[in-house]
């Protein structure tokens, strides 16, 4: 550092410490309640920036720097934006943008032939809520395979394959509404992935029962993970809400936070406990082996009953636990389920093999709680290291609270044991955390996200919607250190960090792709050679207008159709370069699309308007990316 510079730093240090005596006071104000609102910057908002600068100096520390690679790949759920993002970690710079439930300008996802070929029935949708991307394993490792990821809002779970990072399957999950907690098997593999269908309706749902309440139901459901299909639903009293799945291959567990089976928010709070449903995946593919299942409606699924009535059944059990549970988490070591309270101030720990018993040897389920620290007010989920050590956010309090598991436990029976070993205020109102591997047997300990639900005086004003802010924490000493603020669109729920040597994404398509298999077999039928050939096929009112592309030319400059044929525009990127992506756009028809290198994308459209349409490449790919464009001449019908 020259002397200038050490000079500015003091001032700079003294500015800070000035601003923070000064408005120590107003401090409370800024970093408390959810609904005060600031209209002016206040010196409490200046503080909170100052703060805010020094801790920018600190991320510096775990910075990566341009042209270097990250650690880790985060991929993060974009809520109600319907998309998953995938981001560098610990740098937690945006890599990219998976559009699933949503329709993507970019990539003409929703919009494309191929697209809409995997959105099959639910392309009709034009939005999602995507909530909990967790990514396949095999034997509680992560294998870099799949990420599968719910949407609550229209009852549906996806599938990215992890080698070209692009949705590959999409299904509406039948008899349920709004699938909510997600989570695959972690053993022996991922053949299946466990999700929550959240809200209690009739069963079939199909306008009977509308009132009367004591017949809705809530169903868990299993889908099989390579055919995606669901393999069967299992029916549970009292509702579903998040989930996690054991080390062993035998239980996966819900948290239940209406058990009152409430239908406004007074009746659904009531009780003092609810409680986490424990599956028996073992007992139920027995069940469904035997037939010992129906089916509702139009749907095929086998549907079991796990209700509390039907114990004798063993295909689950119910364990109480204090007041609307939310996140449910595994630790790493395959021990404990962890339900965390909400409106308890505890998270009680379940301890897994004590399950066994509550099965096999019918001990009291409640028996199987081993701990029931308390942590703060509103913890919502946990994450864990791999040292011991566990991590929940509390949402009331805005905190993370790191508490040591195994101290927990002996406290629930010896109130001397001290288990909490920090808390550290995060900025504001946590949600989901998730640590590095934390989800598997790999879990490194190395850093935490915050998934904060507001970021108020964070960042710069942007009008009334704000960013949210997903915090990144060094975990890996004794203390938690808070080292970057990451503004995020709305809204990262839910992520897990993967180390990159379990990743192989593909740098080019392979021209066997099944995603674009369908198009290769329609030119196929039309005797065309996608790599080769430029040509128009005339089908009646239909017209396939097949092209190859390869920087900076389309292979068809020009081509003739009548006002109100239906046009296909199939493009076949012969480009073997890295990163050369091409985009079809025609102007004003709505239309465009990514092809990258060595893919096939295709798009329909009416051409409904007689004239000149010129159409043009929208991915820049070279210094005559401007010229790369060609005419549709649409004759007056
Ligand atoms: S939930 S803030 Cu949709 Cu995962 Cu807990
Ligand atoms: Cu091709 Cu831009």
């Amino acid at each position: 550092m020259t002397d200038k510079q050490v000079e500015n730093n003091e001032v700079e240090n003294e500015e800070i410490k000035g601003l923070s005596r000064r408005s120590f006071l107003g401090a409370g104000a800024a970093i408390g309640g959810v609904g005060l609102a600031a209209p002016v910057m206040t010196s409490a908002m200046f503080a909170a920036q100052a703060e805010a600068k020094t801790k920018e100096k600190m991320a510096h520390a775990a910075a990566v720097e341009p042209g270097e690679l990250d650690e880790y790949y985060g991929f993060w759920s974009g809520g109600h934006s319907g998309e998953v993002r995938i981001l560098g970690i610990p740098s937690m710079r945006e890599l990219m943008r998976i559009p699933v439930f949503n329709v993507d300008s970019a990539t003409g996802w929703g919009i494309t032939n191929e697209s809409k070929a995997i959105l099959g029935n639910s392309q009709k949708f034009m939005a999602g809520d995507s909530h909990h991307p967790h990514m396949s394993m095999q034997d509680g490792h992560y294998d870099g395979k799949y990420v599968f990821i719910n949407d609550k809002a229209n009852t549906r779970v996806a599938r990215i394959r992890c080698d070209v990072m692009k949705t590959d399957k999409i299904i509406e999950i039948p008899n349920v509404q709004a699938i909510h907690g997600l989570r695959v098997q972690k053993v022996p593999h991922t053949k299946y992935v466990f999700c929550n269908g959240e809200y209690e309706i009739p069963l079939p749902n199909d306008g009977r029962d509308l009132d009367n309440v004591s017949a809705y139901r809530s169903m868990f459901n299993i889908i099989d993970a390579e055919k995606m299909e669901v393999y069967a639903q299992v029916i549970v009293s009292g509702n579903l809400d998040n989930t996690d799945a054991d080390y062993d291959g035998r239980f996966a567990a819900s948290t239940c936070y209406n058990s009152e089976m409430g239908m406004n928010l007074g009746e659904m709070i009531s009780a003092e406990r609810d409680h986490v449903v424990v599956f028996d995946i073992l007992a139920i593919e027995k069940a469904v082996k035997a037939g010992n299942f129906r089916t509702i409606g139009d749907s095929k699924v086998p549907v079991v009953d796990g209700t509390k009535e039907n114990a004798k059944a063993k295909l689950t059990r119910y364990v109480p636990v204090p007041k609307s549970p939310h996140g449910l988490n595994t630790s790493p070591n395959g021990k404990y389920f962890v339900a965390n309270g909400k409106l308890s101030p505890t998270v009680s720990i379940i301890d897994i093999k004590k399950l066994a018993d509550v099965f096999d040897k019918n001990l009291d389920p409640r028996k199987a709680v081993v701990g029931e620290p308390e942590l703060g007010l509103g913890p919502l989920h946990t994450a864990f290291d791999g040292r011991g050590y566990a991590y929940t956010t509390v949402f009331i309090d805005s905190q993370i609270v790191k508490w040591n598991v195994e101290d927990a436990v002996k406290a629930y029976t010896d109130k001397n044991v001290k288990y909490i070993k920090q808390k550290l205020d995060v900025h504001y109102q946590p949600g989901h955390n998730h640590t590095t591997m934390g989800e598997t047997r790999d879990a490194d300990g190395k850093y935490l996200i915050s998934l904060c639900k507001f970021s108020k005086d964070r960042f710069l004003p942007v009008g009334p919607l704000r960013p949210e802010n997903d915090q990144l924490i060094d975990i890996s000493g004794d203390e938690m250190k808070l080292i970057h603020d990451g503004p995020t669109y709305a809204e990262p729920h839910d992520c897990m960090i993967v180390h990159r040597s379990k990743m192989k994404p593909k740098k080019l398509w392979t021209r066997d792709d099944p995603i674009f298999a369908g198009t290769v077999a329609m030119a196929k039928k039309d005797g065309v050679t996608l790599e080769t050939d430029n040509k128009i096929i005339r089908d009646g009112n239909k017209v396939r207008v097949y092209m190859t592309s390869v920087a900076p030319n389309f292979g068809m400059t020009e081509f003739r159709v009548k006002e109100g044929n239906e046009v296909t525009v199939v493009v076949t990127n012969l480009d073997m370069v890295e990163d050369v992506t091409h985009g079809f756009c025609m102007t004003n028809h709505g239309v465009q699309m990514e092809i990258g290198p060595q893919a096939t994308s295709s798009v329909t459209f009416i051409a409904d308007k007689p004239g000149v349409q010129w159409y043009y490449c929208n991915w820049f790919c070279h210094a005559l990316h401007m010229e790369m464009r060609g005419r549709m001449l649409v004759e007056k019908a």
